[in-house]
C-alpha cells in the first residue's frame, strides 16, 4: 500500500509488491523400458502417495506419456527431480522426470 513519510517521499509497502513464489510441477515421463512396480514405488516413495494413488498416475503416465506426480516451490521440485533421476539411474531404468512452471 502507498504511504508517506514525514519529507512526503512515497513510499510502497513491501506486502503490496511480494507475489507468491512460482510453483513448479513435477512430472514423470513415459517410457518402453522401465518396470510399472519401479514406477508406482518411486510415486510412493518421494511424492507421499498411497499404492493405489501412485498406480493411478503411473497407468495416466503410461497412456498418456506424462503425468504429474505433485506441485512444489522450485528447489523443493528441483531437489526430487534430482533424487528420483538418481535412484532410477542407479537401479538401470531410464526413467525420465522434468519440473515445469505450474
Ligand atoms: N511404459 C512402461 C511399461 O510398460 C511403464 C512406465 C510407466 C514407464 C510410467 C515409465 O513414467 C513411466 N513397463
Amino acid at each position: 500500500t502507498k504511504h508517506e513519510n514525514d519529507g512526503g517521499t512515497v513510499l510502497e509497502r513491501q506486502e503490496a509488491k511480494l507475489k507468491p513464489p512460482p510453483m513448479y510441477q513435477v512430472l514423470l515421463l513415459n517410457d518402453d523400458y522401465t518396470p510399472m512396480e519401479f514406477v508406482v514405488a518411486v510415486i510412493q516413495q518421494y511424492f507421499n502417495k498411497d499404492r493405489e494413488t501412485a498406480t493411478q498416475i503411473m497407468l495416466k503416465v503410461h497412456r498418456d506419456g506424462k503425468g504429474m506426480c505433485g506441485v512444489y516451490p522450485k528447489d523443493i521440485a528441483s531437489t526430487k527431480v534430482e533424487l528420483v533421476l538418481t535412484h532410477a539411474r542407479k537401479a538401470g531404468h531410464p526413467l525420465q522426470c522434468v519440473m515445469e512452471e505450474a
